[in-house]
């Protein structure tokens, strides 16, 4: 994904150059104000940029590769020659993988897991990037709660076999329990309470519960002031092994991912340490 770092957690940046997302959507559909947002986020400590132009969100429009990338190539080809840090495409779809691999994205960020497009895998593997494998079955939510470690440690399981025989390398992969998709608040808070049996995998471990709905379930709250919140399930989950989160507010992700790490080590950063 990224290389990982001695003084904390890796944080990425979600950057969604979308109509209709959950929490920006629209904020960031202009390419001006996407490559602002993206420079921003690198500023304030992101370590990778995830750069989506879906909405997974229940209920959101589909839209064709080509939408996907009529939105997503202007910020690609704006972004890419300047930034610093790795860039990963949140798709589910080969063409738009390739597409964006092509234009310099290293990341391939597929929440279905590579279940939605048969040629994701390989896509992914004959540019030699990296695979975010997320764990998504929508009819997960009408299983009993003790289901959900089981089918979802079986589900990964599975897909990174599916991976490795696409020819996606083992060290390239993370996986990540898919917080908030096709899941009930009551099965995302066992996911991050058990984020150490999808460690025990033996792969590096993403969180996503950015600003997600059972947030605003347990706080009353709507997506934009979820912040504490997410850092409140974020930090939960860094404790029960996780290598990295996806966020949408940087600055906070960064400050409280350095405290915990410092309080974890008795150690106060290097003053070089971004
Ligand atoms: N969540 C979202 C999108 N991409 N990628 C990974 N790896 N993990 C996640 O949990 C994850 C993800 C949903 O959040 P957001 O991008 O803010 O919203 P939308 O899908 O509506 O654009």
């Amino acid at each position: 994904m990224a290389p990982a770092r001695s003084d904390r957690a890796l944080l990425m940046a979600a950057l969604n150059v979308t109509p209709d997302s959950f929490s920006d959507g629209g904020h960031f559909f202009d390419p001006d104000k996407a490559i602002a947002r993206a420079a921003e986020m690198v500023a304030q400590g992101a370590d990778i940029l995830d750069i989506g132009g879906e909405s997974t969100r229940p209920g959101s429009a589909e839209v064709s590769a080509e939408e996907e990338l009529a939105r997503l190539i202007p910020v690609f080809d704006a972004v890419l020659p300047s930034i610093t840090v790795p860039v990963s495409i949140d798709t589910y779809k080969a063409d738009t993988a390739d597409a964006a691999l092509k234009a310099g994205a290293t990341i391939v960020n597929d929440v279905w897991g590579f279940t939605r497009d048969p040629e994701i895998a390989a896509v992914t593997a004959h540019h030699d990037a990296a695979a975010i494998i997320g764990h998504w079955e929508p009819d997960l939510s009408r299983q009993p709660r003790e289901e959900v470690i089981p089918r979802m440690v079986a589900f990964l399981e599975r897909q990174v076999e599916a991976a490795l025989k696409a020819g996606v390398k083992g060290e390239r992969i993370t996986l990540d329990p898919g917080i908030g998709f096709g899941k009930t608040p009551a099965q995302n808070l066992i996911v991050l309470d058990r984020i150490a049996d999808l460690c025990a995998l033996g792969f590096p471990v993403l969180v996503g519960a950015s600003r997600k709905r059972f947030i605003g379930e347990i706080t009353g709250r709507d997506p934009l002031d979820r912040t504490a919140g997410s850092l409140a399930a974020h930090l939960q989950a860094v404790a029960n092994g996780a290598a990295a989160i996806r966020a949408h507010d940087i600055a906070e992700h960064h400050d409280a991912m350095r405290v915990m790490h410092a309080i974890a080590t008795r150690a106060m950063p290097r003053k070089d340490q971004g």
